[in-house]
């Protein structure tokens, strides 16, 4: 049977990869149509090589739809997730507005495929920084168990949208050319202050919320909690902005229950699917931000034991933020469905 897909938010970072991620999947499409809000919609795109007029995002949208795309904001979201489903659809949502609702799956497929046959009719997908750290942990956590995680992230300004993009460039120009750099969006578009990311680090991603940690880091902590399925996994992140324009990095240290050597860690991720272990100091071989873009998998290394606990390991994780992070998760997360028979 063929599936009919609508895409809601094809014109944002995003919704680009998702449309190429569409064009790529093994899924049988039936009609592929695009949504967007008043403002965007009558935009063209390019879609298989035929020209494809975006088409404004009502309820009605999504009469004979089978499987709705959503990453255009999480108050859209909120608003048409339940319209489509109503209607039929299978609500992908890649905004963070149902992700820790209990009748919400929130799945990252090669760590938790088995919780999509609890759906309602969404699914939610994880935050870009949560995914890629639960490919590279999920076979540590198999095979030797899991109690601790501390990662610092190192993430990308394609996570924050196109218009992020552009200031980062012209920030770039800017400062060589002499000029002073404008900043009005980053680090977070929904606070008071701006500050400029070229040649700089920002440790705020998303505003501040409680503990004095902001809410990207406490996506990282309940979303991991979630798809792990244990609450006793003791989890704290601090996350950064870089620039870098896609492809964020993260340097994790686990404690696992089992002690395990550098050599184990290294089997059972490379023989992890969704993973990709790039691990050789003598030949200077670990993940870099730049090979990342455009690839689907989450590549690990610089696997080392640390200094003084015995079932500490730290390790470099990366994987590009668009794909895994958001479009080929999503769309990956609807051809499991398609194989379970659940679309
Ligand atoms: C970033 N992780 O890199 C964010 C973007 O909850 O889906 C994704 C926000 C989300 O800025």
């Amino acid at each position: 049977r063929k599936v009919n897909v609508a895409v809601v938010g094809a014109s944002g970072a995003v919704g680009t990869q998702m449309i190429q991620m569409l064009e790529e999947t093994s899924m049988p499409l039936g009609e592929v149509k695009f949504l967007a809000s008043f403002r965007s919609a009558g935009k063209e795109l390019t879609f298989k090589g035929e020209t494809k007029v975006i088409e404004e995002l009502v309820p009605e949208s999504f009469e004979g739809v089978d499987l709705a795309l959503f990453s255009a904001g999480g108050g859209i979201s909120a608003k048409f997730a339940p319209e489509a489903v109503k209607r039929g659809a299978v609500v992908v949502d890649n905004t963070s507005h149902f992700r820790m609702a209990e009748d919400v799956p929130l799945v990252v497929p090669e760590v938790n495929p088995e919780a999509l046959r609890q759906h309602n009719g969404i699914i939610a997908n994880p935050n870009c920084s949560t995914i890629q750290m639960m490919v590279a942990l999920e076979p540590v956590r198999k095979a030797f168990g899991l109690k601790r995680i501390i990662v610092s992230t190192y993430q990308a300004v394609s996570g924050a949208g196109n218009q992020a993009i552009e200031e980062l460039k012209t920030q770039t120009q800017q400062f060589l050319n002499g000029e002073e750099m404008a900043a009005n969006i980053l680090p977070c578009g929904g606070d008071k202050k701006h500050y400029p990311l070229a040649f700089n680090a920002l440790p705020q991603i998303d505003v501040f919320a409680e503990e004095g940690y902001t809410y990207e880091e406490w996506k990282m902590v309940n979303e991991t909690k979630k798809i792990m399925e244990d609450d006793s996994i003791q989890v704290s992140a601090t996350c950064v902005r870089i620039p870098v324009l896609s492809g964020h990095s993260e340097s994790i240290y686990i404690e696992t229950e089992k002690p395990a050597t550098v050599a184990e860690i290294q089997a059972v991720i490379a023989a992890a699917p969704g993973a990709v272990l790039e691990d050789d100091p003598s030949t200077q071989l670990y993940p870099q931000a730049l090979n990342s873009v455009g690839k689907k998998e989450t590549f690990v290394g610089r696997i080392r034991k640390d200094i003084d606990v015995d079932t500490g390991v730290h390790m470099w994780v990366v994987s590009d933020n668009l794909l895994k992070g958001a479009a080929w998760n999503s769309v990956q997360i609807a051809e499991t469905m398609v194989e379970m028979n659940l679309i």
